[in-house]
């Protein structure tokens, strides 16, 4: 009989990253989400050195560290040897690095990958500085933050450029699938490393992993933050399949990009100098300019609650109810109804009858590991009466 595979701790635990780092987490949830078959490679980087203290390894998975600059053409090589010895089906291949090893020194080897179409998922783990050397500012550094290479003080706010965007660059290669997900959305993360894995050709996946010390905040705060960058519009969750926009996370309530802001030390020169807030203005008019970019905006809650109040459900009609054939998909719960045809976690076949068949969806939901807050972003459309 197959020996059962421990999905959850193919990332073990004992590595060395700081209490609270996103970089971890997120490397957790994506070989959770790939399964064992994969072999992966990694630019020099925070996650190489803190998952790697010799003689010890956190990777339960065929693991190769590359250099600085190299991890999408060392992953090149390794699909193309699987491709020619007619393992590809049976092994997949991911590359990974850092923001500065993918946007900037490895950007040449990512492009050379997305150009020959080597069939390897390439993951972004963006923390926005190179951090494994004292969080220097990178191309994905965003507008004002302060690293030191880009302080802030008297004569500076902080880094002086926007945020390079690595996805749109991807799209522009003809990449098949690109996407860009958060440590703060686990589900979200699952579904697009499952969904990247699935499609042949090159891919590109940005994860946003909040960094406590290059970020200067505190350790409890890496998925709140990582929420909050989603909420303000600062940080779109989007998909991108074959050049089209086809998903973007929308957002229920629009937060101000200070709440965003003031937990961080990177920012903090914003707030205690004269002329700051002008500068977050200039942060908040990034925000908005996403949110019209992209659609980001959900109905208003105003709408949303003229909604809820205008319907009751019963058992039968929400029978009828399963997310397929253009019917929506509600979920029952505590009395309560969400509208969940939207949801990520819907798209999964595997969930469509779960409200019928008596198994609580919601239950999953409000497990979610490390404070995901699904249900708070899900619609309530009406109260459940048996
Ligand atoms: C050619 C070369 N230049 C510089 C370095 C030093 N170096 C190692 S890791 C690193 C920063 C990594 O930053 P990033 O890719 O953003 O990953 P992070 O550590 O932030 O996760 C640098 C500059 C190197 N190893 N090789
Ligand atoms: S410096 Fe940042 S990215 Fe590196 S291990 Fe610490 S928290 Fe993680």
């Amino acid at each position: 009989m197959a020996q059962a595979v421990d999905t959850d701790h193919l990332f073990a635990s004992g590595h060395t990253a700081c209490a609270g780092c996103g970089q971890s987490l997120a490397a957790r949830l994506v070989l959770r989400a790939a399964g064992p078959n994969i072999i992966a490679t990694n630019s020099t980087g925070c996650l190489e050195v803190f998952s790697s203290n010799y003689p010890y390894s956190a990777w339960r998975v065929p693991w190769i560290h590359s250099l600085f600059e190299n991890s999408a053409a060392v992953a090149s090589g390794v699909e193309a040897a699987l491709r020619i010895s007619g393992r590809l089906d049976a092994v997949r291949v991911i590359g990974q690095g850092g923001d500065g090893g993918t946007g900037d020194i490895g950007f040449g080897a990512l492009s050379g990958m997305f150009e020959r179409g080597h069939d390897v998922l390439f993951v972004c783990y963006d923390n926005e500085a190179y951090m494994n050397t004292g969080v220097q500012r990178s191309g994905l550094t965003p507008f004002d933050s302060s690293t030191t290479t880009s302080p802030a003080g008297r004569e500076s706010w902080g880094n002086r450029t926007g945020k390079k965007s690595l996805p749109q660059i991807a799209v522009a290669h003809g990449v098949p699938y690109v996407a860009t997900t958060s440590v703060g959305y686990p589900f979200d993360l699952d579904k697009k490393v499952k969904k990247a894995l699935s499609i042949r050709g090159p891919k590109y996946l940005q994860i946003f992993v909040p960094c406590p010390l290059g970020w200067r905040h505190d350790t409890s705060l890496c998925t709140s933050i990582a929420k909050m960058a989603v909420e303000t519009g600062l940080y779109p969750l989007l998909e991108y399949e074959n050049g089209v926009l086809t998903s973007m996370r929308r957002i229920a309530e629009k937060r101000p990009v200070e709440e965003y802001l003031k937990p961080q030390g990177r920012y903090s020169h914003l707030f205690n100098r004269e002329g700051g807030m002008e500068e977050v203005a200039k942060i908040q008019a990034v925000a908005d300019d996403n949110i019209e970019r992209f659609g980001l905006m959900d109905k208003p809650a105003e709408a949303k609650k003229a909604e809820a109040a205008a319907k009751v459900f019963t058992a039968s009609e929400l029978a009828g109810f399963d997310g397929r054939e253009g019917r929506p998909a509600y979920v029952a719960y505590k009395g309560r109804v969400y509208d969940v045809t939207g949801s990520s976690l819907w798209e999964d076949g595997d969930h469509q009858l779960e409200h019928r068949a008596g198994r609580d969806l919601t239950r999953e939901m409000e497990d979610a590991p490390h404070g995901e807050d699904t249900l708070g972003s899900l619609l309530v459309v009406g109260e459940f009466r048996a």
